[in-house]
């Protein structure tokens, strides 16, 4: 068997590649390790930025997405018993998208397989990539039907397959990989209840950090800070609504609407960079490139960023030989990725500094904080920062 492009990995990197590969009449053949329902069920992220709304909308693959998606026009930062209001879009102009992962998901599967007619293949077992650095790279994987190996060639692997995929593994050794560890954990939680704000919530509290984000009518992701490692099931229902009522306590806000904990998991908080993000025929993009704590809720943007380049770049070389998207790849993907990796740093400061026992550090993760409500210089760089770059794609 034989196809253009080999992309591994069904999540918003690999999809979106796969959706404008197929617009440009390019063929491609993606190979995702799970089923096509868990790929469409697991919940993660929620927040997009509106660059990355306008990029899907331009590919056409934003249809349900700009029905259904709730537009944001401010946070909130609650510390000191208080809530305090950060109007972003009356500073920037943009929104940012609420619209939860599994939802685009499943808008981009059902648009690559059923409407651009391709092919995909779910529940393959042990990919390999062979050959990497010759132009007929190979990639096998075991059919799950069969059971047997099965052989793919290609002139390109899109290495899409999130943070413990295949595809870096794969990379030579000596590659270049940055990394960043925060020391804590974070418990990431999904509840059955409608958000208890019309906002993003983010509450800095001696105990930890606390955070609520809308998902949708009926649902909301809450973070609670917590000891890397630490185990779920110390965390029963009680526990939980105790700590963030606490955490995000506001005298004049109302108190948190409880529901089921429908997802309770340890996050060990940290980032890492793989530089440059391309090995040979091996273009790595999304997670599998790059990871970035959800402390500022950018790692899905950043995959559809890297989508958005290397579909463009690899269907402008297919279609019409023009090498310098490629060319330029890692490098343009890089530059927005760590101006997001050094703004979530910025942030985690004011997240977890207050929580760090260290009295120096608290009393500058709050200057750092109040200065966004007194500073509008300040207030106008978080704005731009947390919502992302303007520009098109
Ligand atoms: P994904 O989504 O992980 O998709 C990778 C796909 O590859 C498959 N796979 C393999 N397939 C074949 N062979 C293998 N060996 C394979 N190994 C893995 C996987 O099954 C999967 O289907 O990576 P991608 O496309 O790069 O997308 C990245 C985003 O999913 C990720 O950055 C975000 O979810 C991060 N994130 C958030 N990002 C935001 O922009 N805003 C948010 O609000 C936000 N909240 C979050 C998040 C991530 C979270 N978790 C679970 C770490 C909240 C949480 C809790």
């Amino acid at each position: 068997e034989s196809f253009p492009v080999v992309v591994v990995g069904a999540g918003p990197a690999g999809l979106t590649v796969g959706n404008i590969l197929r617009a440009a009449g390019v063929d491609c053949l993606v190979l995702e390790a799970e089923s096509r329902d868990v790929v469409e069920e697991r919940p993660r992220a929620g927040v997009m930025e509106e660059w990355a709304v306008r990029g899907l909308e331009r590919r056409g693959l934003a249809g349900r997405l700009l029905e259904r998606a709730e537009r944001q026009s401010a946070c909130e930062f609650r510390f000191d018993g208080q809530g305090y209001r950060f109007p972003y879009t009356e500073l920037t102009g943009r929104h940012h998208w609420i619209y939860p992962q599994p939802m685009l998901v499943t808008d981009l599967v059902r648009e690559y397989a059923e409407v651009r007619g391709g092919a995909i293949r779910f529940g393959v077992r042990d990919v390999r990539l062979h050959d990497l650095d010759s132009d007929r790279p190979t990639v096998s994987y075991t059919d799950p039907g069969s059971g047997e190996r099965r052989l793919v060639r290609c002139a390109f692997v899109a290495g899409c397959d999130g943070a413990r995929g295949a595809s870096r593994a794969a990379l030579p050794t000596g590659t270049r990989v940055a990394r960043h560890d925060y020391g804590i954990g974070w418990l990431a939680l999904l509840a059955e209840a409608p958000p208890s704000s019309d906002r993003v919530l983010f509450g800095m509290h001696a105990n930890g950090f606390a955070g609520h984000m809308p998902r949708s009518a009926e649902t909301t992701r809450y973070y609670l800070q917590c000891p890397p490692g630490d185990d779920p099931a110390d965390w029963p229902h009680d526990r939980v609504w105790e700590e963030l009522g606490r955490r995000l306590h506001a005298a004049d806000r109302p108190p948190l609407t409880e529901g089921r904990l429908v997802e309770k998991r340890v996050l060990d908080m940290h980032n890492y960079v793989v530089e440059p993000m391309v090995s040979g025929r091996l273009l790595l993009a999304g997670d599998a490139a790059h990871l970035v704590a959800p402390i500022a809720a950018k790692g899905m943007n950043l995959a559809l960023h890297d989508a958005f380049l290397l579909g463009d770049g690899l269907a402008a070389y297919l279609v019409k030989g023009e090498s310098a998207g490629l060319d330029g790849y890692s490098e343009a993907c890089l530059r927005r990725v760590w101006d997001y990796q050094e703004f979530s740093q910025w942030l985690a400061e004011i997240y977890h500094g207050t929580s760090s026992g260290d009295p120096y550090r608290a009393g500058t993760a709050l200057a750092r904080l109040r200065r966004l409500f007194t500073s509008p210089a300040a207030a106008a760089a978080f704005a731009e920062q947390y919502l992302g770059t303007a520009e098109a794609y």
